[in-house]
């Protein structure tokens, strides 16, 4: 796993400021309200079809009161991110180098970002990071299992946002294109009772990503797959979106 997180960072390059790379994006900043409520996070297939794997393990249903909150519809694109480093309130977007017609085009969604890069951006919208659950609650929809569970998926790179059905909620690419850095700590989820807006360990080594990517196979593309990731370092495969709270009932 090390050497291929140093594979991939010996393939990318930081791009300084002055440069306008990016063309106008379209649909900025678009979010659907999520609207306050109880909902089970977690699935029972690792019991039922994986004999609670390690990697799968972490899944157990458990209950979770939350409040409202808007998400953002698509992840947060290059030329999103972009905005945000020409104000001045963003690191440098780090470009692909060897692939730019793959990874670093206006439309697709912004990889090689930190946990902190991210949280910086969303930051900057006047938004947050998505808690776990709330990006879980939002992935679920009407289609706990995912949408392309059991499907052929791995794509070969990242696609632009926005190409493939969205899911009841109205939010595109929560399954596959890339995964989303949350805002939660990894750790064991409290499954006794029902909690109310949990917001992960108070601190930690890794941090979440969320619903698998280009590089995944489809058994990762569902809405309770959990995957740890080290905040400080950047992937191909990782970006994110944002959610603003809402006091809105909906
Ligand atoms: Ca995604
Ligand atoms: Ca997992």
């Amino acid at each position: 796993m090390k050497n291929k997180i140093l594979a991939v960072l010996s393939f990318i390059s930081i791009i300084g400021g002055g440069q306008q790379l990016f063309a106008e994006p379209k649909d900025r900043g678009s979010q659907v309200l999520i609207t306050a409520g109880e909902f089970v996070m977690g699935d029972t297939y690792c019991a039922d079809e994986q004999s609670n794997s390690d990697w799968c393990s972490d899944e157990v249903p458990h209950k979770v009161r939350l409040d409202a909150y808007r998400i953002d519809i698509h992840e947060v694109t290059n030329s999103d991110y972009q905005e945000c480093f020409s104000a001045g309130e963003c690191g440098p977007n780090a470009l692909h180098e060897d692939r730019p017609q793959e990874f670093n085009r206006p439309g697709q969604p912004v990889v090689f970002v930190t946990w902190e890069d991210a949280n910086s951006y969303c930051q900057w919208k006047g938004g947050r990071l998505p808690f776990e659950a709330e990006w879980e609650r939002a992935a679920q929809g009407e289609n706990p299992g995912g949408a392309y569970f059991g499907k052929k998926y791995k794509q070969g790179a990242p696609q632009k946002v926005g190409e493939r059905a969205p899911n009841s909620n109205g939010l595109y690419d929560m399954m596959g294109n890339v995964n989303e850095w949350v805002w939660d700590w990894y750790g064991e989820p409290e499954t006794e009772g029902v909690s109310a807006n949990p917001k992960g360990p108070a601190s930690g080594k890794d941090k979440v990503v969320r619903g698998g990517s280009w590089n995944s196979p489809s058994h990762y593309l569902r809405a309770s797959d959990r995957v740890f990731r080290s905040p400080e370092l950047r992937y191909s495969d990782v970006g994110f979106r944002c959610v603003t709270p809402s006091s809105e009932k909906g």
